[in-house]
């Protein structure tokens, strides 16, 4: 008997009925517990599963480890139910089957795929950078170019509008300026003055031979023959006191003479060469005259405006008569100053149309009445007699009127101009001369003639068609452009 048993017997021998209950009641206890313990195990580890041979699990693990490679981070040892070898059976897991790891070469193949198709991808991103950037160069190139060719046509036009501006001016200018008097008096100096400036150019000494020249030009010169007589007499004198041997002292002495003879200077000298004055009278009223076509209706005209340049208030009065277009065109030329005017009809009693005009001239308190008159009649009636009518008809109108008889020559007519000059001038008293159309002939030297057989003070000359092209008789402007 082993000792332990020996022990228990003797100890068991020695016990009373309640130590057995005690002791009893410990191992009931005990086994209780065990019990409870050994449950408690078993639930903890879940129902037995089957028998699992021994080393399968290790297969199995190397088999899925070979197929399934590992999620990143995942590890790679089963699950501990399945690791506890000889244990209570755990139940089966469904366990995640990882995705096949590829193998290194797909891995490596995919990558590099991978990585062909991001440079790929960044080529062709570059590319289209590149492609943009040209596209927008192009276009910022052909934006220049376009703005470039928009400014050169800009500035063109500007140019051009410059250009034609500074035309323009110069076109107003010379239009408000006229003709220059030596442009005006162009084919006179060509004419007459050529010859005579062709005398004097050789140098030679002046002798019977130049003088019988210079008689020549002078007589067919529109100058008059009194007036070239009087200058070929001055010259033979002089040369013959020696005074002037030689060509160019002749010519200076032919214009001296020329000069006082367009001052009216001398004996009974009227000092009233230049422009029209318009005295205290009001209305100062001009009674102008002079044959048909003389230009009279023009001068009336360009003298308005200068008159209402100078500040004065013009009225016009049209007594011409003999056909309605005089009128109309005296007409156009009040419109173009703005200067009233008053119009008979047609076939009226040209006194009585100026009649009027300086009547409704002093009730307005005007400064100027300016009457155009007819160059032809419609009646039998001589053209004297019925412009002195007009004149004395006039002078019942207003006082002293008119103030100014202010006769028209056309400078293209030569000594004629003269003639009539003088036949006005006995007829009416002419007080000025207007001598027209200068820039047409070159018959300029009646002027001449005109100043010294008539005395008369010659106020205007015409040059052209324009309101500056009348321009104030200057006598020393006049020779200057003369002997130029
Ligand atoms: N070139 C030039 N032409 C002029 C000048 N003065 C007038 N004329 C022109 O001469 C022409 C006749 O002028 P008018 O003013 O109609 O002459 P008018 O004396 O009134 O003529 P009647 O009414 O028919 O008696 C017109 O064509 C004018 O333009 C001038 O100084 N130079
Ligand atoms: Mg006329």
């Amino acid at each position: 008997m082993p000792p332990s048993a020996l022990l228990l017997a003797i100890s068991l021998a020695d016990l009373t009925v309640q130590d057995y209950v005690g002791i009893a009641v410990v191992v009931l206890v005990a086994l209780l517990v065990v019990a409870a313990a050994v449950r408690l195990a078993r639930k903890r580890r879940g129902p037995p599963g089957p028998e699992v041979p021994s080393g399968e699990i290790e297969r199995e693990l190397e088999r899925e480890a070979t197929e399934l490679p590992p999620e990143a981070g995942e590890s790679l040892a089963p699950p501990p139910a399945t690791v506890a070898r000889g244990g209570p059976a755990a139940p089966p897991v469904e366990v995640p089957r990882p995705p096949a790891p590829p193998s290194a070469e797909a891995a490596r193949a995919a990558r590099e795929a991978e990585e062909e198709r991001k440079r790929e991808e960044y080529r062709r991103k570059k590319e289209a950078d590149r492609l943009e950037k040209e596209r927008r160069r192009q276009e910022h190139e052909a934006e220049e170019a376009r703005a470039r060719a928009e400014a050169e046509r800009a500035a063109r036009e500007a140019d051009e509008a410059r250009r034609r501006e500074e035309e323009e001016r110069r076109r107003k200018a010379e239009a408000e300026a006229g003709k220059t008097l030596a442009a005006g008096l162009e084919k006179t100096r060509h004419g007459f003055m050529a010859r005579i400036n062709a005398l004097f150019s050789g140098g030679a000494v002046v002798d019977d031979a130049v003088l019988a020249d210079l008689e020549e030009v002078l007589f067919t010169a529109d100058i008059g023959v009194k007036t070239a007589t009087k200058l070929l007499e001055g010259a033979r004198e002089r040369v013959r006191r020696r005074e002037l041997s030689d060509p160019a002292r002749l010519k200076g002495a032919l214009r001296e003479e020329v000069s006082r003879i367009l001052a009216l200077d001398g004996p009974g000298a009227t000092d009233g060469a230049g422009a029209l004055t318009v005295g205290a009278a009001r209305p100062w009223v001009v009674m102008v005259v002079g044959v048909n076509g003389s230009g009279k209706t023009t001068t009336i005209g360009k003298l308005a405006a200068k008159l209402k340049a100078a500040g004065h208030s013009v009225l016009l009065g049209a007594g011409d008569t003999f056909r309605a277009a005089a009128g109309e065109q005296l007409e156009i030329w009040a419109e173009r100053v703005g200067a009233p005017i008053v119009r008979g009809k047609e076939g009226a009693d040209p006194a009585s149309v100026c009649f009027e005009a300086v009547q409704r001239g002093a009730a307005e308190g005007v400064d100027v009445v300016l009457c155009d008159t007819a160059g032809r009649l419609h009646t039998k009636l001589p053209l004297m007699e019925e412009l002195k009518k007009v004149k004395r008809v006039i002078g019942k109108a207003a006082e002293g009127a008119p103030h100014e008889v202010l006769l028209v020559l056309d400078a293209t007519n030569g000594q004629n101009a003269i003639a009539q000059a003088r036949q006005f001038n006995e007829a009416l008293g002419v007080d000025g001369i207007a001598l027209t159309k200068l820039d047409g002939t070159a018959k300029g030297g009646v002027v001449i003639g005109i100043c010294d057989e008539l005395r008369i003070p010659v106020r205007y000359v015409g040059v052209g068609e324009t309101v500056a092209d009348l321009k104030p008789f200057v006598p020393t402007e006049f020779v200057e452009a003369l002997f130029a």
